[in-house]
């Protein structure tokens, strides 16, 4: 076991937020933040803002102030040592002369994971990891997935009343909740690579499930599970940028050829029974390099994915009023006979956003990142 100062924790800290930056564009890479320190001060700092940039490390040590030869580096991620797009980390610290490097969480990249800490302790440089690892995860839970389980992190929003009704009998489901929930939406869909729905709610509402509430530089990219292809090929969603993936177990041609025509990219993949197969479909998005997933869906897409267990993280807005027994529920799922077998969650924060309740859980059952 390390024991940490109380400056090696404010370091990290600092090199956490600056990580957190890049929380909107490093997709397909991870958020990491590095803070160098001479003589107890600050004299650098840099985070990664994008693929094909440079890494935290070196925007760190091109920022700095002052010589970096003897300084410390808090990097919220073990340096890497491979040839990616950018050269190994490992290297550009060793050649500037840094004396000790202090890590959050190892890299989970299998080209990377340990052998950048061993490859600087090879070089005289001291090294010790583990410090702040959950804060420096929480930060990069699909990345950790993709790396880890070849899929990524599946989040699942959904607004409803306190009766968990998230529709209207008549199907309308906008305006459920007040504006600073609907922004943190646009915050989470920011965040996601891609935002996942079903074809029953993009007939229904024809949304544009684009980010519009918060700056930013890139959109996700929009996937729509459509098991018979139904896509409408005026949806509004194509007209904006990001892209479209739309999903399907349907092999007809001419109508795939319609829909790629009309701006979208289709992809199949089915079942025997004639549905999406969402397990190879998560598959299918890691190998594009899809980091984080947030699902925006009905009930019923809702439920397979829960049925399926695939969702690893719920994000339920609760508005103040009660709807009542007719509205449309949260997952279509099967009824449990006992309390055992209803589906558990542990509660992990829960906050206010304007009038709103918003509860983030995560399955109890399933590994967390
Ligand atoms: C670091 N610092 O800031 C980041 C790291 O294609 P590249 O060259 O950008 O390499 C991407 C990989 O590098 C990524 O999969 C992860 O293992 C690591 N990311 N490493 O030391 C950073 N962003
Ligand atoms: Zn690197």
């Amino acid at each position: 076991m390390t024991d940490w100062s109380r400056d090696d924790h404010r370091h990290m800290a600092h090199a956490l937020r600056l990580a957190a930056r890049g929380l909107y564009t490093t997709t397909p890479n991870p958020r990491v933040g590095c803070v160098l320190v001479k003589a107890g001060e600050v004299i650098g700092e840099g985070w990664h803002v994008r693929a094909g940039g440079d890494h935290a490390e070196r925007m760190a040590i091109a920022a700095s102030s002052v010589p970096v030869r003897g300084a410390t580096a808090y990097i919220t991620l073990e340096p890497c040592s491979h040839f990616g797009r950018t050269p190994p980390c490992t290297d550009a610290l060793i050649g500037a002369g840094i004396a000790e490097v202090v890590y959050a969480m190892t890299d989970p990249n299998p080209e990377v994971s340990g052998s950048g800490g061993a490859r600087l302790a090879e070089a005289g440089i001291r090294v010790r990891g583990g410090l702040m690892a959950d804060a420096a995860a929480a930060l990069n839970p699909g990345f950790i997935s993709r790396m880890t389980r070849g899929r990524p992190w599946l989040r699942v929003k959904i607004a409803a009343t306190l009766d968990g009704r998230t529709a209207l009998a008549g199907g309308d489901s906008r305006w459920i909740t007040g504006r600073p929930a609907r922004t943190d939406v646009h915050r989470l869909r920011a965040a996601a690579c891609a935002v996942m729905t079903g074809i029953g709610t993009l007939l229904a509402d024809d949304p544009l499930l684009t980010v519009r509430h918060v700056e930013t530089e890139r959109q996700p990219l929009r996937v729509v599970v459509d098991n018979n292809l139904a896509f409408p090929l005026n949806a509004a969603t194509l007209r904006e940028p990001g892209g479209v993936l739309v999903v399907t177990a349907s092999s007809e041609d001419d109508r795939i050829e319609a829909v790629r025509a009309a701006g979208a990219e289709v992809l199949q993949v089915d079942t025997a029974r004639g549905r999406v197969d969402l397990s190879r479909l998560l598959k299918a998005l890691g190998e594009r390099g899809l980091n984080e997933v947030l699902v925006e869906a009905g009930q019923n897409l809702n439920g397979t994915l829960l049925a399926s267990g695939l969702v690893d993280e719920i994000i339920l807005y609760f508005n103040a009023r009660i709807m009542g027994s007719s509205g449309r529920g949260m997952f279509a799922l099967p009824v449990a006979e006992t309390m055992e077998q209803a589906a558990g969650f542990v509660i992990s924060d829960t906050r206010m956003l304007g009038p709103d309740l918003r509860v983030t859980l995560h399955p109890r059952e399933a590994p967390r990142v």
